[in-house]
């Protein structure tokens, strides 16, 4: 049995009431509530382990060393990655990729060369490789979504070529919950050569997941949307290939000999590793990854679907309503309220204490893609319940009521966005 109250009683935050009221929180796609034993071990490292890494030669510096390391160790098994030397730490999935992009895509690029990603990607994803094919005069090419919210595969075969250097896309969406068949994507970008990195931000919280069996050359996520702290993330990245990947940073740790005018590198990871890292985010990301393995990511997984699932389906019936949502999705609803800009719902939620996001989700092109400017969005976690759906529908009612004349006129002569 799923014992949610028990794993509620874990998250100080959600016995409280941090604004003097009732919280239902379904916004744990943007970043996810802590459970005390992170919040105690990030306070415990400061208390009895503090130090800097890689440097001191004194006990408490190698206790400090040992902590951060492990860390490493552990994310190396949560990914099921061949050893820890592939395993980055970054400040969040966001630097991730972009490390990826400045390292391996400024200096592997050329014109003509084709990076191919798809159109439901975060920001995070997208921008960067904005930045790299302006310098590099690569191109950029998207798979576009079908109807159904989930990207159509016939297209990704006809766009995928001998010049596609990278396919560069998101293991589930942040925005319709769409889950990616990632194998299936590197097995035919690997046919042609070209590398594959995924931005799991919002897989590892709901799934386990094994860079080796999926086969991919890079994996993001950020610590903080699955009860890690904040400006803690990971790279992880197929060694061989970091390996021959020139640095990012520059600074301390990441070196091995430094002249005036010229450095040589140290190994992996800490090549990639410039100035003093985050020591307590990975201690607390390790606590992190415990906690959720020791419930069980496909249980975690489970009940965020269920309550989704139950959630749309709920939600689909009340009229005006819309929502984006593939027939099988992770822990995100996406929906709008015709006629009502997402921001007022989500401004009239948050009156009843449901707390959603609302906005583009940082996924323009998806948006644009929908003919939308904004969702309303509510994710999903291992500690909401089935009264938290209830709230959210009946909140949603509620603004459905009080924008009555707005929701009719539109449902009578449709406009979206
Ligand atoms: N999405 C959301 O509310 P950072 O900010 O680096 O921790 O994560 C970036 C990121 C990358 N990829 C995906 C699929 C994401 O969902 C996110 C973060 C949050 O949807 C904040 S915009």
């Amino acid at each position: 049995m799923f014992d949610v109250d028990k794993i509620r009683g874990d998250f100080p935050l959600l016995s409280q009431s941090p604004q003097g009221r009732r919280l239902v929180y379904l916004d744990n796609a943007a970043t996810t509530q802590k459970p005390a034993v992170v919040i105690e071990a990030i306070g415990r490292f400061y208390e009895t382990c503090n130090a800097n890494v890689h440097r001191g030669a004194y006990a408490l510096a190698e206790a400090a060393t040992e902590a951060y390391e492990r860390a490493r160790r552990r994310v190396a098994r949560f990914l099921h990655a061949p050893g820890p030397e592939g395993i980055i730490f970054t400040r969040n999935a966001t630097e991730a990729i972009n490390l990826v992009a400045y390292s391996w895509g400024l200096s592997q690029l050329k014109p003509g060369d084709e990076i191919l990603l798809t159109e439901m990607e975060h920001h995070s994803n997208l921008v960067p490789w904005h930045l790299v094919a302006a310098r590099t005069g690569a191109r950029i090419r998207a798979v576009p979504l079908r109807e159904d919210y989930e990207l159509d595969l016939e297209a990704f075969y006809r766009l995928l070529s001998a010049r596609t250097r990278l396919v560069a896309l998101v293991h589930v969406s942040n925005v319709l919950g769409t889950i990616n068949p990632v194998r299936e994507f590197v097995q035919a970008a690997h046919d042609l050569g070209a590398l594959v990195l995924v931005d799991g931000a919002q897989a590892v919280p709901h799934m386990p997941v094994d860079v080796q069996e999926l086969g991919v050359d890079f994996y993001a996520f950020s610590g903080h949307k699955i009860c890690g702290p904040t400006g803690i993330g990971v790279l992880y990245g197929r060694p061989e290939l970091l390996e021959a990947m020139p640095p990012f940073l520059g600074g301390g740790d990441m070196i091995n000999e430094v002249w005036v005018d010229r450095s040589t590198y140290a190994e992996l990871p800490h090549k990639f590793e410039a100035g003093t890292p985050h020591l307590a985010g990975a201690v607390g990301l390790e606590v992190a990854l415990d906690y959720v393995e020791g419930i069980g990511l496909d249980r975690i997984g489970a009940w965020s679907r269920r309550l989704a699932d139950r959630a749309a389906r709920e939600l689909s019936s009340i009229p005006g309503v819309r929502v984006y949502r593939p027939r099988e999705g992770s822990g995100v609803v996406s929906f709008t309220l015709a006629g009502v800009h997402a921001h007022d719902l989500a401004t009239v939620l948050d009156a009843e204490g449901v707390a959603i996001r609302a906005g583009h989700h940082c996924a323009q092109p998806l948006m644009r893609r929908l003919g939308l400017q904004a969702t309303a969005r509510a994710s999903f976690y291992l500690y909401n319940t089935e009264e938290e759906v209830e709230a959210l529908l009946e909140a949603v009612r509620k603004a459905a009521r009080l924008f009555a004349p707005l929701v009719e006129r539109a449902i009578r002569s449709p406009v979206q966005g």
